[in-house]
C-alpha cells in the first residue's frame, strides 16, 4: 500500500466539510478534521468508521493564529506531511441590507471566511513547501459572488476576497508545485444553512437553477475530490461553479 495522502479540512464538523471529509476517507485519504466543536468532529469521525481512510479530529478556530500554528504542528507530528488543505470553514450573518449591517457582523464574516483562509493557507503552504511535495489548496467560495445576491453584502465581499486570493495564491505557489483552486456552491442544504434564515431562499434559487432540486453537501464533495486528485494536476487558479446551473458565467 502506498502512504496515505494527508488532508486538513476546516469546518469539518458539519455540512460540506463533513461530506468532503467522508468523500476523501472513502478514497483512502487521512483527513484531519479541523473545527471549533470537538463533539461535532467526534461525530463526523464516528460516522466515517468503516471507510478505508482515517478521520483525525483536531479542534481549531481558523481565525486564531496560534491555534492554526498548533494545528499544523500536530499535523507534522502525527502525519509527517500535508498534501491538501481544504478551506471550507465559513459563516454567514442574518440577511440585512448592507447599510444596516453592524460593523461587528461585517468583521466576523470577514474574519472567518477570508482571514481564516489567509492564516490557514500561509501555514499549510509553509509545510507543503518544506516537504518538497506537490500540494493542493481548495477554497470554498460561493455563487453569490457572481449573482451579487442581496442582503448579504459582507458575505459576498468576503467570498469575493476568497475568489481573488485563490488567483493570487495560485500564481505565487505554482513554482512550488502547489495548485490553488476554488469551488462556488450555490445555496446548499448544509447544517449551517438549514439552521439559518437562508433556508427560506431555496424556492428562489430553485427557480433560477437549470436542474431542479436542493443542493446537498454530497453534491459538492465530488467536485472537491476531483480538484484534490492527480487528474486535476494541470488546473490552478480556477473557480468551478457547482450550483445546479443557477449561475451561468
Ligand atoms: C444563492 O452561500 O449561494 C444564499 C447563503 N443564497 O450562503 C450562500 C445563495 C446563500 C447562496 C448562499
Amino acid at each position: 500500500m502506498p502512504d496515505p495522502q494527508i488532508a486538513v479540512v476546516t469546518g469539518a464538523g458539519s455540512g460540506i466539510g463533513a461530506a468532503v471529509a467522508h468523500e476523501l476517507a472513502a478514497r483512502s485519504w487521512t483527513v484531519v478534521l479541523a473545527g471549533r466543536r470537538p463533539d461535532a468532529l467526534a461525530t463526523v469521525a464516528a460516522q466515517g468508521d468503516g471507510l478505508p481512510g482515517t478521520l483525525d479530529p483536531a479542534p481549531t478556530d481558523v481565525t486564531d493564529e496560534a491555534a492554526v500554528r498548533r494545528l499544523f504542528d500536530q499535523v507534522v507530528v502525527r502525519h509527517g506531511r500535508l498534501d491538501l488543505l481544504f478551506n471550507n470553514a465559513g459563516t454567514g450573518a442574518p440577511p440585512t441590507e448592507f447599510d444596516e449591517t453592524p460593523l461587528s457582523a461585517w468583521n466576523t464574516v470577514v474574519a472567518v471566511n477570508l482571514t481564516g483562509v489567509f492564516l490557514m493557507s500561509r501555514a499549510a503552504s509553509d509545510l507543503m513547501r518544506r516537504n518538497e511535495r506537490r500540494g493542493r489548496i481548495i477554497n470554498i467560495c460561493s455563487n453569490t459572488i457572481f449573482a451579487g445576491t442581496p442582503n448579504m453584502a459582507a458575505y459576498v465581499a468576503a467570498k469575493g476576497g476568497v475568489f481573488g486570493f485563490t488567483r493570487a495564491l495560485a500564481t505565487e505557489l505554482g513554482k512550488h508545485g502547489i495548485t490553488v483552486n476554488a469551488v462556488t456552491p450555490g445555496l446548499t442544504a448544509s447544517d449551517g444553512v438549514m439552521a439559518s434564515p437562508h433556508a427560506q431562499a431555496f424556492g428562489f434559487v430553485e427557480m433560477l437553477q437549470a436542474i431542479p432540486g436542493q443542493g446537498q453537501p454530497r453534491d459538492i464533495a465530488p467536485a472537491v475530490a476531483f480538484l484534490a486528485s492527480d487528474d486535476a494536476r494541470w488546473i490552478t487558479g480556477q473557480t468551478l461553479n457547482v450550483d445546479g446551473g443557477m449561475v451561468r458565467w
